[in-house]
């Protein structure tokens, strides 16, 4: 069965609710699909994944019929590349901060006329049930999403030439490094009042530009808050947050009295 990508369900549902997988197995990740987010990112910056635990990754969310994202460490545009090829719906690359980042990032995650991907998407066909070789290649700069992460202060004056970028088809607004950012290192606060007024605005030109716009919340709060206020894209928590909630809720009704 072919698996819908990100952009499609972009577009039939207005938002998505993503899941945030750190640990490198692959059932961890099906079991997030099953639970009924709309697709799941594996994060390779923080999370503990290599590239084998994401080619077993985006296999074992496929089977669960939703599209995978890769956030690739930063810098790490050969591993976009690769993510792609394994069936990646979108890439999130992190710390994009010039127009110069942009550009590589969509040199390695765009075929020409836009960029310089190379070719062998041998299991990205599969995952997405393409017909053939040509087929893939007409579709896959539209169907694959490519998002730059804004998340210093470099990266916020440099948003409008980040965003006219060719390739750059969305932004993701990172919140904890955003608020270290913007407090000169003074706290980590995603919901300080200050890094909230710089990412709506964030979030507005990126609007404005035609781009996506993702971001990422610590709570289910949080989450319907940012869907609330217009962003395309949220990630909620965490495999560890969701195993630590889930025991905590259950060992809770277990020992009351
Ligand atoms: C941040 O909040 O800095 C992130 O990178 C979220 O994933
Ligand atoms: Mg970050």
């Amino acid at each position: 069965m072919p698996v819908p990508s990100l952009i499609a369900l972009l577009r039939a549902r207005g938002s998505v609710l993503s899941s945030w997988i750190a640990m490198p197995e692959p059932l961890v990740a099906e079991s997030a699909a099953r639970a009924g987010f709309d697709c799941v990112t594996l994060d390779m910056q923080h999370g503990l994944h290599d590239p084998v635990s994401i080619m077993r990754g985006i296999g074992a969310v496929a089977l669960a019929g939703v599209p995978a994202i890769v956030r690739v460490p930063v810098g790490d545009f050969a591993m976009a590349s690769r993510a792609l090829d394994m069936g990646a719906s979108a890439i999130i690359a992190p710390m994009i901060n010039s127009a110069a980042d942009a550009e590589a990032l969509a040199r390695a995650t765009k075929y020409p006329p836009i960029g310089e991907r190379s070719w062998g998407p041998v299991r990205a066909m599969q995952i997405a049930g393409a017909t053939g070789g040509n087929a893939y290649l007409q579709g896959a700069n539209a169907e694959t999403l490519t998002f730059a992460m804004i998340e210093t202060r470099a990266a916020v004056a440099a948003l409008d030439e980040i965003l006219a970028v060719p390739g750059i088809d969305a932004i993701f607004i990172g919140p904890s490094d955003l608020s270290i950012a913007l407090s000169r290192g003074g706290h980590v606060d995603p919901m300080d009042a200050e890094n909230q007024a710089v990412a709506s605005d964030l979030l507005a030109r990126a609007h404005a530009a035609g781009k996506y716009v993702g971001m990422f919340a610590l709570t289910g709060a949080q989450a319907k808050l940012y869907l609330g206020l217009g962003y395309d894209f949220v990630a909620l928590g965490s495999d560890d947050m969701y195993l630590q909630a889930g025991a905590a809720s259950m060992l809770a009704e277990a020992r009351a009295k």
